[in-house]
């Protein structure tokens, strides 16, 4: 078999996507996503300027080879846009092989290891009676696990909080980016407070998780892990910009909250010392930005052997590619631990038709061949792209701060 063509699709079918599509002399295509919110063209241009050109012609089963051709045959390394482009080629050529050997992707990583993988979900409320409200809503569509978010008092605008009732999306569309405003002592103060409200309300057996994004140094981190002890929440993620990834033993000699981080990271070098010393529990590159299923399954085979969990990154910025891709890597690892789901509007779902559902608590992957996803180019097409920018966060006095 030979690539015989590939192209990128910009569109917005409910958000933006990138998505890339390899095609076959045999006919047979297969999907990557490659979109990096906030981001999109500067991806599908480094696809479409630099690394398509190179495997037309190729045996799309070589993976490994295509992959360290764009990984080594670039000189330039690492990086959200290089490895989200490598991350989308090397998902696709995972899918094209399943639909060839009339396979699911996860017998290709080793096979089913479990039947359905353990999701959690979003509740994002405006203060803390309506984060319970949302909590019951989620509940009720039968989640085990949810990540709660919510209104600081005295923060005018908050991560994982949408001010207009409809679902939370950091993107805004038109003009620059909005501005955010800070304030960790606030934040310190209050979450503690949400946890026990949180926890009195629903018992001990509902799985909590809470995303700080971010924004805390590690004694900062520490103190709001050891105050959350008491109600054992799953994780507590991305409390530190984890760049300085020593700066995780702080959080470690203090508090026995579990700990992920690693939705921004790209490579296994951006974890290997959180990994090897044990620094956090969770892992959470997804596949797309990760460089695709060739590193991710390396990595979760790093972090196996240290005790550290799977628990991908699964925002709606993230395609059902994607998502998909994260499901049979899930099924076919032994450690995987929790994936994300912040379900994709009506739109997405009808541009990207999959197998994989969600009942009960858990998403399935389903035993369709490849990914088992597919992408309606005629629909897509009705929705262009349109610019969107992620947020900016400064502190009270004007000071620029991580958002
Ligand atoms: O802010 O995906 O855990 N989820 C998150 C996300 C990220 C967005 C950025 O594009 O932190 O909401
Ligand atoms: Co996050």
């Amino acid at each position: 078999m030979k690539i015989t063509d590939a192209k990128v699709f910009v569109n917005s079918p409910g958000r933006n996507f990138v998505t890339l599509k390899i095609y076959t002399d045999e006919g047979i295509y297969g999907l990557g996503d490659a979109t990096l919110n906030g981001r999109e063209l500067s991806v599908a241009a480094y696809l479409t300027e630099h690394l398509l050109p190179c495997i037309i012609g190729r045996d799309p089963f070589e993976i490994e080879d295509i992959w360290q051709y764009g990984y080594k045959g670039a000189y330039w390394r690492r990086g959200p846009v290089t490895m989200s482009a490598i991350g989308a080629i090397d998902v696709a050529l995972w899918d094209l092989k399943g639909k060839a050997l009339n396979t699911p992707v996860y017998n290709l990583l080793g096979g089913r290891s479990r039947n359905g993988l353990l999701v959690y979900t979003h509740a994002n409320g405006k203060d803390i009676a309506e984060t319970i409200e949302k909590v019951h809503a989620e509940k009720e569509k039968g989640y085990r696990a949810i990540r709660i978010q919510s209104g600081v008092p005295g923060l005018e605008k908050i991560y994982g909080i949408s001010k207009d009732g409809k679902a939370y999306e950091p993107a805004i569309r038109g003009g620059l980016p909005a501005e955010e405003t800070w304030d960790s002592s606030k934040y310190l103060n209050f979450l503690p407070k949400l946890a026990e409200k949180v926890r009195v309300e629903f018992g001990d057996d509902l799985h909590l998780l809470h995303d700080s994004h971010h924004r805390l140094t590690p004694i900062e981190a520490a103190r709001l892990g050891k105050s959350l002890e008491p109600y054992h929440f799953f994780w507590l993620e991305d409390t530190v910009p984890a760049e300085l990834q020593e700066g995780f033993r702080i959080i470690r000699q203090h508090t026995t909250t579990p700990l992920a981080v690693g939705e921004v990271f790209n490579t296994i070098y951006d974890c290997q010392q959180l990994i090897t010393e044990q620094l956090i529990d969770y892992i959470r590159m997804t596949v797309s930005h990760g460089g695709g299923l060739t590193p991710m399954k390396k990595i979760a085979a790093l972090a196996e052997l240290y005790h550290v969990k799977t628990g991908c990154h699964g925002a709606t910025d993230m395609s059902p590619i994607c998502l998909a891709a994260c499901l049979h890597l899930g099924t076919a690892i032994n450690n995987f631990g929790i994936q994300e789901h912040m379900r994709h509007n009506a739109l997405t779902d009808e541009v990207f038709p999959h197998a994989y559902y969600f009942e009960d608590g858990f998403l399935h992957v389903g035993d369709a061949p490849g990914l088992g996803v597919d992408f309606d180019e005629k629909k897509a097409e009705q929705y262009p792209y349109e610019k969107a920018y992620l947020p900016v966060n400064r502190l009270g006095d004007g000071t620029l701060f991580s958002w």
